[in-house]
């Protein structure tokens, strides 16, 4: 029997695992990989069932086209849907301008292809709007990250240094249902006399293995952390030594948490004093301790602030730079980390450069073969892109890949109308998702096990997945749609400079129909969109070396030997970079910055109209938008449909009895999903899981509410009305 070692088609952990049979698709088996480090052959119920995401059944297996935009979606060929999409980007760049075309990627893409997404945008587009939905996901703590420390990547040290850590703080994390393998790292932890703190508004499972479960007000993470600081500082438990040869900005930082005493922060947090001074006596006196974030503290309008916080605490008590210590963050997609790095997101280019630098873009045009002044400037950030949809100066034609908004964005109802407003819509997805559904063309496309490519896992760790079978007839890679819609624009854009009389652009009266600059005087080089994926990545190498997130030493076979190499890798002899910061951080001074910080409330509290907090997140068994795993018959039997999660005290207060079915109101929308009782939530909060598109969909509650710096939205606090649903006003 042939195998293939390859990993997961999901999460950030990225575990490894072994396929054996195939080439029938239904015939694929998910074996162990226990060799594998991450995991060492454990596996969540979605791993163990990831062969049946390769059921042909449901698949799209040819493209679609719509015709008019209020008629149906019909079969294609290749060529058609391929004509109509580049012709409708030549059509309203000519238009409104190079910016009018967007791009929408996915943090689920493997390097390869978002690394080919940015340069298809930078290239072959020309647009500055392309970003993706990451921007969801891990912005704000990588924003948090580069602030303190001059770098982002998830985790500064590897998984398994948990274990070996005195005291570790994870702050709004459910691992045990969102990344289950994780979970032997703390049981290690445990065994070894370590403590382990869990910050949720919720007794989750995670909570439930806790030594201490500290239960904030939803939003009230920044308050927290400094109300900590604060502690830390009036015992005397600060790392005076570390903070002086290590750190800048202290004494701000410091004044900023003095403001915070503990009864303050008590009042702000609802978590008790005694508490408070039990976590920070804990940390402070360890000799070794982290601070693991995920998406509770970071999905808030104050996320990168709040990610300062925590930081601050970790630098002020010495735990950061040093071994078995520090901050990190767990990043949720399958390549999270790697599809923040090369490209995808609006203000970066390839190896986390900078599209603003100059230096950077001088490197990457070369690599590119084209003219640095080509390359555009930093484009609008997801929520803004999306809500720019059919805007005067907006984006008027979107090609989205690897993302499904219409279930995952926030203020879904506000955003459905805005992907309805667009003149163009082209989606390249495996399956008809809630987003297909409004294009009008959708591309099929082959995933994870039916082709190769590398994935960068929350370690910063680059792994391999390997190709295990054929793609179904009529499918084609996302490589190859990048590459056949790059050939169309290229003769576009050869015969519209050749057609061009410069003097047409510039009389007034002739625009907007028609702009001159729409279109490169040079187009980009004829073999720019490769479609062999280890022939993209040893341009991406290229393209990053030297950059902060260097892979330039990192290659297919040295990932199959090594089982993963972590970057910073700048050449072929180099190890890879498993821990960070050792030395120096990646700052220009190479000391770690505090941030001064303070407390704000969330854009929305409750009031008298909307009592409640609401917040959203995840379950066991389904991912995401649910677009793959809701085909998994024994997934989607475990986790059927949406629910909304009380405590007794407010379901008695509403006279709400287990599974009857409740209207939650918020200013943007409705949902109706029946009650779930549980006295490990908050009296004062309700919890809904963000799977499911219809009238259970919790995005059309939530609120756009954008960081500042990061742009995240504020997916995890909203004021709500909750309603029994035949009493809903
Ligand atoms: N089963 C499953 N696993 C997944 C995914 C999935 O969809 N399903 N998605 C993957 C992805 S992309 C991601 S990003 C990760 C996400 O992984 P997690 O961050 O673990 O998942 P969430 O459920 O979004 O949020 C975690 C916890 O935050 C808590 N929370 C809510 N509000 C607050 C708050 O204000 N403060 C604090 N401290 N906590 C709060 C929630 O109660 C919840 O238990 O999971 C990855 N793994
Ligand atoms: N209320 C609320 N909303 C949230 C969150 C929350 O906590 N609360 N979390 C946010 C977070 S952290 C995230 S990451 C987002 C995720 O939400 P989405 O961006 O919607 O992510 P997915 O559901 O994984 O969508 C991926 C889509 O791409 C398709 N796909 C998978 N692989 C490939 C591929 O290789 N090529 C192509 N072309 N398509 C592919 C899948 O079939 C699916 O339709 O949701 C965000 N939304
Ligand atoms: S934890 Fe994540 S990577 Fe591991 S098997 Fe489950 S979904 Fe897959
Ligand atoms: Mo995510």
């Amino acid at each position: 029997m042939t195998t293939t070692d390859t990993h997961c088609p999901y999460c950030s952990l990225q575990c490894g695992m072994r396929l054996a049979g195939g080439p029938d698709a239904a015939l694929v088996e998910v074996l162990e990989r226990p060799e594998f480090p991450v995991n060492r052959g454990a596996l969540c119920g979605k791993g163990q069932n990831a062969a049946a995401v390769l059921d042909r059944a449901g698949r799209l297996t040819t493209p679609l086209v719509r015709d008019r935009r209020d008629g149906e979606l019909r079969a294609a060929t290749w060529e058609e849907a391929l004509d109509r999409t580049a012709a409708a980007f030549t059509a309203a760049q000519r238009a409104h301008g190079r910016d009018a075309v967007g791009v929408f990627g996915g943090g689920g893409l493997t390097n390869e292809k978002a690394y080919a997404l940015g340069k298809f945008a930078r290239v072959a587009l020309r647009t500055a709007n392309i970003d993706y939905n990451g921007r969801f996901c891990m912005s704000s703590a990588a924003a948090g990250s580069r602030r303190a420390f001059g770098l982002d990547r998830g985790l500064p040290f590897p998984l398994a240094d948990i274990a070996r850590s005195e005291v570790v703080v994870l702050v709004g994390s459910n691992l045990a249902e969102t990344m289950p393998p994780v979970l032997r790292y703390f049981r290690e932890l445990r065994e070894n006399g370590g403590t382990l703190v869990v910050v949720d508004p919720r007794r989750t499972r995670t909570a439930q293995q806790a030594d201490l479960h500290l239960q904030p007000v939803p939003g009230t993470d920044l308050a927290l952390a400094l109300g900590l600081l604060h502690v830390l500082i009036a015992e005397g438990l600060t790392d005076e030594e570390f903070i002086a040869e290590r750190t800048t900005g202290w004494e701000s930082a410091r004044a900023a948490a003095m403001a915070h005493w503990p009864a303050r922060t008590e009042r702000t947090t609802g978590v008790p004093v005694s508490q408070l001074r039990e976590v920070a006596r804990l940390f402070g006196r360890a000799k070794t301790g982290m601070v693991l974030t995920a998406r509770g503290p970071e999905q808030q309008s104050k996320g990168t602030d709040t990610v300062g916080a925590w930081i601050d605490l970790c630098l002020a008590a010495g735990k950061a730079g040093r071994p078995y210590s520090g901050y990190g963050c767990l990043t949720g997609q399958g390549n999270g980390q790697g599809g923040r790095e090369h490209g995808q997101k609006a203000d970066q280019l390839p190896g986390y450069r900078s599209i603003t630098d100059a230096a950077d873009r001088e490197h990457v045009a070369r690599v590119w073969g084209v003219d640095p002044a080509t390359i555009p400037g930093p484009g609008r950030s997801a929520f803004e892109l999306l809500d720019s949809f059919g805007e005067v100066d907006g984006v008027r034609a979107l090609l989205l890949m690897g993302s499904n908004p219409v279930v995952s964005a926030p203020d879904a109802v506000r955003v459905t109308r805005k992907l309805r407003a667009l003149d163009f819509l082209a989606v390249s997805d495996l399956v008809l998702s809630e987003t297909a559904q409004l294009a009008d063309v959708v591309f099929p496309a082959a995933q994870w096990a039916e082709e190769s490519g590398t994935m960068t896992n929350l370690e910063g760790r680059v792994i391999l997945r390997q190709q295990a079978l054929a793609a179904p007839d009529g499918v084609r890679s996302d490589l190859e749609l990048l590459h056949g819609l790059a050939a169309r624009l290229r003769r576009a854009a050869a015969a519209q400079t050749e057609a061009a009389d410069p003097e047409d652009a510039t009389t007034p009266e002739d625009p907007p129909a028609f702009r001159a600059d729409a279109f490169p005087a040079d187009p980009f080089p004829a073999d720019a969109f490769p479609t062999e994926p280890e022939q993209v990545f040893e341009e991406l190498r290229r393209a990053s070396a030297g950059g902060q997130a260097d892979y330039a030493g990192i290659s297919y076979d040295r990932i199959r030997k090594e089982d993963g190499v972590f970057w910073p890798c700048p050449d072929d002899a180099h190890p890879g970079t498993q821990r960070l910061f050792l030395d120096r951080f990646a700052t220009p001074d190479g000391r770690a910055r505090f941030a001064a910080v303070t407390h704000r409330p969330a854009a929305e509290e409750p009031d008298e109209e909307y009592p409640y907090y609401l917040t959203t997140g995840r379950v066991l068994s389904q991912y995401q938008s649910g677009a793959q795993t809701r085909r998994v018959k024994k997934l989607n039997d475990a986790a059927p449909g949406p629910f909304v999660e009380l405590h007794p005290q407010l379901a008695s207060r509403l006279e709400v009895t287990e599974g009857q079915l409740l209207t939650l109101t918020t200013r943007r929308g409705r949902a109706t999903a029946p009650a779930r009782i549980t006295s490990d939530i908050r009296p004062d909060t309700v919890f809904m899981p963000f799977h499911w598109a219809g009238p259970g969909r919790a995005n059309s509650l939530t609120n756009a509410a954008l960081d500042p710096v990061s742009r995240m939205p504020e997916f995890k606090v909203c004021a709500v009305r909750v309603e029994r649903t035949e009493a809903a006003r």
